[in-house]
């Protein structure tokens, strides 16, 4: 009979009983060789990095063009969030909803056992501390991550706190830790030789919202992995959120200044892969710029936003930096980013150059003429004209941080949050949507959220592309039913002595050829004005049955010559396509119809009214 001895829990970082208890129980699970807990020094973050470096996982890369940054290369297996691997094991299947994949808590409980049983055989398991959060926010959240993927670790250090400081916090205060259980999910036996990227075609992304604890298993890539991002601040997040009484949003923060020095703050939901990141870090036009607008990033991701004491909306970015898509990414489409990302980052399945350095499709006009694609294969601009082969992975990614944003606002880490005077929604539509458009009151705007969606292919002309709905951009994202989370939304407004007004945008509407009829990018700016100068009581509107809409002269077009012509194709409001549009919203309403809010029913009825 085979006898298990108790593992040596290392050098414990923390004295909380209970921490201690589970890391003990947790590894008796696992089987670790050794325990790491994690300090997160940069001494610590070093030495990782070079024991990465020495296992091949990552590249050095060339110190003169980008210092203190790696290059790490996936399994091609392993490249993105896995959705149809992700669960909500809430108590029935109910609380989960329909648009949740769901599996009995105690099932899956007793099937993640199974997978976690000896998983880390040959590896070291790290006690990662991490607080989602500035530490001394009374919105902050902390976990304690049990991962075996340094990988893992030193992404996490750029994108949460992390280390001695939140031990203190868990050992001083008896606050709540969310556990997280990670694996790669692949032992090594004895002698047996690891591999760059370890992990399993068996993938588990589980999340229990009863007791908050998260299990993952099978991946070492972004959401799947870095448990404070999607995982935590997003799906545990929003259902503790329902709990207390404040929101979990898939949302960027950015604040624009005006020439007097006067900044407005909003928050904006576009679902993944629509460009949040490039419009958290707008760059104006240059006679907005010359004037004395700015407008500064908060976050580029995720809102929590919670009533203040004096009764508006106030939020914080819980995270520390920024897990950008990096394909697309550029000096002329996101200069701010580019300047945050070169130094101190880490680049997953981008390319390699000869000199040491990282290209993606889009970073350059000119791309190199040769390279090492995202799976180490030669790559030069000829094999990609004749196979089509990307040198990057479309989702390859940069972890950096967010201090190293020029544009980062100092109010960014403000403990209390920023108050919040607006929310954007908005989607990718190429009809229908007009660029702008303000909702009469809090339960239009929250309707809006409820409706807003994206064409899944690109339509043809003049011809409607099938639409995936993403309520609030969080379909993947909420740890509960979407009907519930309606109404939750619902419900802040009386939490509320004053709501941010609400509006939704459109950046990609076509015209009959198919051509985008907006410019996008910096031109965003002359929308995101009049956002923020209704929000003061200083722009003009007109009604319309969708809400209040710019004339084209309430709109600034100083330094663009912008036909008013296309602005009214823009904002074009076709009485036809909206009787379908309403009938694709009962489509999504009648998937949730038994958590419906009544007052969303009654909000579809008063716009087939008011057409
Ligand atoms: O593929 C991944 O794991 C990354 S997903 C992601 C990363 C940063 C910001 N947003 C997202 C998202 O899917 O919304
Ligand atoms: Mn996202």
């Amino acid at each position: 009979m085979k006898t298990k001895t108790a593992p040596n829990l290392g050098k414990p970082l923390s004295t909380h009983p209970r921490l201690l208890r589970w890391v003990q129980k947790m590894a008796a699970l696992c089987e670790p060789k050794a325990i790491h807990w994690v300090d997160g020094s940069k001494r610590e973050y070093d030495q990782l990095c070079a024991q990465l470096v020495a296992q091949g996982t990552f590249t050095k890369l060339n110190p003169k063009l980008w210092p203190g940054c790696f290059h790490a290369r996936s399994d091609p297996g392993d490249v993105a969030r896995v959705e149809e691997r992700t669960f909500i094991c809430s108590q029935s299947p109910e609380g989960a909803g329909p648009t949740n994949h769901w599996m009995e808590p105690a099932a899956m409980k007793q099937k993640l056992r199974q997978l976690f049983r000896g998983c880390m055989r040959g590896r070291t398991m790290f006690v990662l501390p991490f607080c989602m959060g500035p530490l001394d926010s009374p919105l902050a959240q902390i976990g304690v991550q049990l991962t075996d993927s340094p990988y893992v670790v030193v992404n996490m250090r750029t994108m949460a706190r992390i280390g001695k400081p939140v031990f203190k916090l868990i050992d001083s205060q008896s606050r709540f830790v969310v556990p997280c259980m990670h694996s790669v999910g692949a032992p090594l036996k004895p002698g047996q030789k690891d591999v760059p990227w370890p992990c399993n075609p068996e993938k588990y992304i589980v999340h229990f919202p009863h007791t908050r604890e998260i299990w993952s298993y099978g991946s070492g890539y972004g959401g799947n992995a870095l448990l404070g991002k999607k995982c935590l601040a997003l799906r545990i997040a929003s259902v503790m959120a329902r709990d207390e009484g404040w929101m979990a949003e898939h949302m960027l923060i950015l604040g624009v200044e005006d020439p007097k020095g006067h900044k407005t703050y909003v928050a904006a939901a576009f679902p993944s892969a629509c460009g949040k990141t490039n419009f958290a870090m707008l760059v104006l036009p240059e006679i907005f710029a010359r004037e004395g607008w700015k407008v500064w990033t908060v976050g580029d991701d995720i809102a929590w936003l919670k009533p203040g004491a004096d009764g508006r909306l106030y939020a914080i970015n819980p995270e520390a930096g920024f897990f950008g898509v990096a394909p697309g990414t550029s000096e002329q489409t996101n200069p701010n980013a580019m300047a945050a990302l070169r130094r101190n980052t880490i680049f997953t399945n981008v390319a390699l150059t000869p000199e040491g350095g990282v290209w993606w499709e889009g970073m350059t006009a000119q791309p190199p003429a040769q390279c090492t694609d995202w799976q180490g294969r030669p790559w030069t601009p000829e094999i990609a004209k004749a196979t089509g082969a990307k040198a990057a992975h479309p989702n390859s990614r940069f972890t950096a941080p967010a201090s190293q944003c020029p544009v980062i606002d100092p109010r960014w880490q403000d403990p209390q949050g920023v108050p919040i005077s607006a929310i954007v929604f908005g989607g990718r539509r190429a009809t229908t949507l007009p660029l702008v458009y303000q909702s009469f009151n809090w339960s239009g705007g929250v309707y809006a959220g409820a409706t807003m969606g994206s064409e899944m292919t690109a339509a043809a002309a003049g011809q409607l592309g099938a639409v995936r709905r993403d309520p609030m951009a969080m379909l993947p994202f909420c740890g509960y039913h979407m009907g519930d989370y309606f109404r939750h939304w619902l419900s802040m407004q009386r939490r509320l002595v004053e709501t941010p007004r609400v509006f939704h945008v459109n950046w990609f509407r076509k015209d009959e050829q198919g051509n985008f009829l907006w410019p996008g990018f910096g031109e965003n700016m002359r929308v995101l004005k009049w956002i923020v100068e209704r929000v003061e009581g200083h722009a003009r509107a007109r009604e319309t049955p969708l809400g209040w809409v710019p004339r084209y002269e309430d709109m600034d077009w100083r330094g663009l010559k912008f036909p008013r012509e296309t602005f009214e194709q823009l904002q074009a409001f076709d009485r036809k396509a909206w009787r379908r549009e309403i009938l694709l919203h009962e489509e999504l309403f009648l998937d949730l119809k038994t958590h419906l809010p009544k007052e969303l029913v009654y909000e579809r009825e008063l716009l087939i009214c008011r057409m």
